[in-house]
């Protein structure tokens, strides 16, 4: 079955823990909205029916929309060999990845803490604000959570074999270094066991040509990844 995935044309977004998954499993799949714009995206929206998606991103499988991220990843993770074949792994797998959802709203907290309409230049004293206290309490919890989980998991967060959660954490690492390049190297010490997973995803085959390729939108301003010098002090 060829995908046709839906998301904003300009941006890695919540989108790019989708197409890590898509890339890595060899999935066949249409950026849709890369290649026709964003009115394509709109349509399917407008005439999803009963059970429109909330919000981009979303994946058409043949007749099926399927939406937020944390749910698209649990449909192609057991289509693709992402996720564990038992019920209870999938539901571990599931739950770390809604952990993962939680967390990304917190790094889109920094920059937007009053709110994702509002400019971030009409936010930016509650944004130096959140960014403290995001990486004085939130990130040593939320990443300290997942590097206890790998050190008694192995190389993966279920053991030898690479799920959809581990894609998203190399997305975490490498989104935190984008946004916060001194703050997240002054952190990485205290995470040994993220950074050397980041690296093992970043060589897989399929990973390693999907971040040469077009197909990787690069990390920009207007994602959930920003680079504010204002933030990482
Ligand atoms: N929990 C949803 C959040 C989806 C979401 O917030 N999508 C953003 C783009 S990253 C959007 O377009 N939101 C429109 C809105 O909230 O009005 C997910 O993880 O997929």
């Amino acid at each position: 079955m060829r995908y046709e995935l839906y998301y904003w044309p300009m941006i890695q977004g919540r989108c790019e823990y989708v197409r890590l998954a898509l890339e890595e499993a060899g999935a066949s799949y249409r950026d849709v909205a890369r290649e026709e714009g964003i009115g394509a995206m709109t349509a399917v929206l407008e005439g999803a029916g009963d059970t429109p998606p909330f919000a981009p991103p979303f994946l058409k499988a043949g007749r099926r929309i399927i939406g937020q991220t944390a749910n698209i990843l649990l449909f192609l993770g057991s289509r693709h060999g992402l996720a564990p074949k038992a019920e209870a792994g999938q539901s571990w797998v599931h739950q770390l990845q809604l952990t993962v959802t939680d967390f990304v709203v917190e790094i889109h907290d920094t920059h937007h803490p009053l709110g994702p309409t509002l400019y971030y230049e009409d936010q930016r004293a509650a944004a130096k604000k959140r960014t403290a206290e995001f990486w004085s309490e939130r990130v040593p919890k939320f990443l300290g959570y997942f590097e206890q989980i790998l050190a008694k998991s192995g190389a993966y967060v279920t053991g030898r074999r690479l799920t959809y959660v581990d894609l998203s954490l190399f997305q975490i690492v490498a989104g935190l270094r984008y946004a916060f390049p001194r703050r997240m190297a002054a952190f990485e010490p205290n995470i040994p066991g993220l950074v050397a997973l980041h690296d093992r995803v970043a060589i897989r085959p399929n990973v390693a040509a999907y971040l040469q390729s077009e197909r990787r939108i690069p990390f920009n301003e207007d994602g959930i990844f920003r680079r504010y010098k204002a933030l990482d002090v």
